[in-house]
């Protein structure tokens, strides 16, 4: 059985919380929150008794084998690195760090100790997704050759989350994030993008619709898209709709969860609906099904002495690629992911 602690009671730690609870193999021993009303909130509803209203204090009595934090981006650097000093485990939310330069010196921290640095990349981790890159990497349509990874809605993201509509960078660094490390899962890494930005909510700070243009070491081209100012019914937040063309055929995530795959002369389409865990709530169940299939991925690769897919060194590519289509988006040009 895994020990662990978890730092940051808010929004949407409750998710983490559950999938912990649900998992026999860890438990949640520690909480730590700096907001009084939320850490007393969180261990009320899971159980918790031994509560912290600061990290450091935590981190000194110790007892258990990993953190998740939980935070918000701009504490993920000192704890992550406090977690270094203390020799644990470590889950960390996305987006990784404020900077790539925090990130890189983060998965330094944590790789000096031997330990686990995983970042919280859920998204490959639906279930829907997780069929499709299975499907492709099991050959079911040929060598892939395109791809489109959308996600677009025009669900309220603000009054759960406030910080999402103050901050200079929006959809991009939020959502955006995990739509390229989807294209990623599904068509390896990249070697140069392509990307535009634009506000259309007037009441937020950031841009909060991006359309990207990756092009793939292995020779796939994809485009990702995200908006959060797309009002269509079925409203199909949170989905991400796939289609991705191959020598051999063609596979389609659409709304409503159907995946179709076209190949060799046949047409085949399936739900492939998430299952509502007994705590989750439409329409975050998709996601929340995630959480919980992550925390299982990370328990059992610390457990088999594994790196879990979504390591450090590999989310650094994913973080680039969020750097590099700012980058990008700025200066109106194609960029490297050499350059950064
Ligand atoms: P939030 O602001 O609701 O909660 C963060 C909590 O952390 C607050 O209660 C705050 O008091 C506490 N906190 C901050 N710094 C602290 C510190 N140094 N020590 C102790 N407590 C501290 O934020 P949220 O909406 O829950 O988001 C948290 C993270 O989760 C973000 O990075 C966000 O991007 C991410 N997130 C991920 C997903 C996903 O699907 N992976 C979905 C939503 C949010
Ligand atoms: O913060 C975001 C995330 O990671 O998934 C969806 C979200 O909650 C809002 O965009």
């Amino acid at each position: 059985m895994l020990k662990g602690a978890l730092i940051g009671c808010g929004f949407f730690a409750r998710n983490q919380l559950h999938g912990w609870a649900d998992l026999p193999d860890a438990e949640i021993v520690a909480i730590c929150d700096s907001d009084p009303a939320r850490l007393a909130e969180a261990g009320d509803a899971f159980g918790i008794d031994r509560r912290h209203a600061d990290a450091e204090e935590m981190f000194a009595k110790g007892g258990f084998d990993f953190v998740d934090i939980a935070t918000t981006v701009g504490s993920h650097r000192a704890l992550v690195e406090m977690a270094a000093r203390h020799g644990v485990h470590v889950i960390c939310q996305k987006p990784f760090a404020p900077t790539l330069a925090d990130a890189r010196a983060m998965t330094d921290a944590v790789a000096a100790t031997g330990k686990v640095l995983m970042i919280h990349e859920n998204f490959r981790w639906q279930s829907a997704v997780r069929r499709v890159i299975e499907l492709l990497r099991g050959g079911a349509i040929g060598t892939p050759f395109f791809g489109r990874v959308s996600f677009r809605s025009g669900y309220d993201v603000f009054s759960g989350q406030p910080y999402l509509a103050t901050g200079e960078r929006f959809i991009i660094e939020d959502l955006g994030i995990h739509i390229l490390d989807i294209s990623r899962a599904l068509f390896g890494d990249v070697a140069r993008i392509t990307a535009t930005t634009t506000r259309i909510n007037p009441a937020i700070k950031g841009e909060d619709v991006a359309t990207m243009l990756l092009a793939h070491e292995g020779g796939v081209t994809s485009v990702v898209d995200c908006s959060y100012a797309t009002r269509r019914q079925p409203e199909t937040f949170p989905e991400t709709l796939l289609e991705i063309d191959g020598t051999d055929g063609t596979l389609r995530l659409d709304a409503g969860y159907r995946l179709t795959v076209q190949a060799g002369g046949e047409s085949r389409t399936d739900d492939v609906s998430p299952p509502r865990l007994p705590w989750a709530e439409a329409p975050w169940h998709n996601i929340q099904e995630s959480v919980a299939l992550i925390q299982k991925h990370f328990v059992e690769a610390i457990t088999a002495g594994r790196a879990p897919e979504t390591e450090a060194a590999d989310n650094l590519k994913t973080f680039a690629l969020v750097e590099a289509a700012y980058l990008s988006a700025k200066e109106g040009r194609t960029v490297a992911l050499s350059e950064l």
